[in-house]
């Protein structure tokens, strides 16, 4: 008796911050994620392929995407089942109640848990039916005897919450203890997109990636619920993957150069979303932004960029400046102490602090 079983796929994410034509690039890869998913259930010959909770944005999701889920759903050969969860809550206007399905696909849609047998099991799943502050779906639940059960839901296993980002904890908190207490013997989760597995539940994780920094060991897993505990197995299907680089632009003197020195340290793999932090100084002659570096290196890059470079003072200039930085130079320089280390740091700061920056003291 083995299920695929996987969650936060995420799709019509809005991947804000890269530039085009990444952010469509990415949804299709997303697709691209769970046609692989439906693949391995069909490889791997499982008895059912589950999915808890966050399978597409109900913002953004449209009828085409609906279409897409029947469709490849459709082509899995066993039983497909989804508890709907904080991004893709069941409600009378969602996509999920909009659209109609193969008969192999069943979406929950109460938040008391409902029972399908697949097999020689039953699994228990249950909805978000609300985006934010849905209350603990294993809260007063207690199955009936009768064959092993399972639960499938999307919900804060609060154990690892310290682990996670702030807000995760709005969304069907539970204990693990919640999960033996109710009667199943394993619980298939989704919520937390950094996976986590134990004797007691799986978290697969988010199997295309979503955002940067995040732990990139998600895919869709190969659950053995006749072994005690269940063996699992976690397969990446992802096509994209991420990194974070850092780079010092001090000394270009022209765009081109900025330009030059941030592609040199990209990483080869041309389907990396690289995560750009440029730092350092350019002289204020060097007209080039952040937004015009992201949009150079997107032509055929993943790139979002993080631009941290401060204007490089010239003093020369700014001491004919016709400003009150202009003052502020002259009013310093012409101090008898100017050459000061002290000195020296009150300018740079003072003019930091003039350009409405961060003067840098600390
Ligand atoms: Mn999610």
């Amino acid at each position: 008796m083995r299920v695929l079983h996987c969650a936060d796929l995420h799709l019509e994410r809005a991947f804000p911050g890269l530039p085009a034509p990444w952010p469509e690039q990415r949804r299709q890869a997303i697709r691209d994620a769970l046609r692989r998913i439906v693949a391995l259930a069909r490889d791997e010959k499982v008895d059912a392929l589950t999915i808890a909770g966050d399978l597409y944005e109900d913002e953004r999701a449209r009828g085409e995407t609906g279409a897409f889920l029947a469709d490849t759903l459709g082509g899995a050969p066993c039983p497909v089942l989804i508890a709907p969860g904080n991004h893709d809550f069941w409600h009378p206007g969602a996509l999920y109640a909009r659209q109609a399905w193969p008969a192999n696909v069943h979406v929950f849609r109460t938040a008391t848990p409902k029972a399908v047998t697949v097999g020689p099991v039953r699994i228990f799943g249950a909805a978000h039916l609300q985006p934010k502050g849905q209350s603990n779906l294993l809260e007063g639940v207690r199955v009936p005897d009768g064959s092993p059960a399972i639960a499938l839901f999307h919900g804060a296993e609060v154990g690892q919450l310290p682990l996670e980002d702030a807000g995760k904890g709005d969304h069907s908190p539970f204990a693990e203890a919640d999960v033996e207490r109710a009667g199943f013997t394993y619980a298939l989760l989704g919520h937390y997109h950094r996976p986590r597995v134990t004797d007691r539940l799986c978290y697969p994780g988010n199997p295309e990636p979503l955002t940067f920094g995040e732990a990139d060991g998600g895919g869709a897993a190969l659950v053995d619920l006749a072994a005690r505990p269940p063996r699992v197995t976690l397969h990446r299907v992802r096509t994209f993957a991420t990194a974070d680089v850092t780079v010092d632009v001090t000394g270009c003197t022209h765009r081109d150069a900025v330009l030059d020195r941030v592609r040199a340290q990209l990483p080869a793999a041309p389907r990396t979303a690289v995560r750009v932090r440029c730092t350092g100084e350019l002289a204020p002659t060097v007209a080039v932004s952040g937004r015009q570096v992201a949009a150079a290196l997107g032509v055929d890059r993943c790139v979002a960029v993080d631009w941290a470079v401060r204007p490089a003072l010239d003093l020369a200039v700014l001491l004919h400046a016709p400003d009150v930085r202009g003052e502020f130079v002259r009013a310093l320089v012409d101090r008898p102490d100017a050459d000061s280390p002290l000195v020296q740091r009150a300018l740079a700061a003072g003019l930091r602090a003039l350009a409405g920056e961060d003067p840098g003291l600390r």
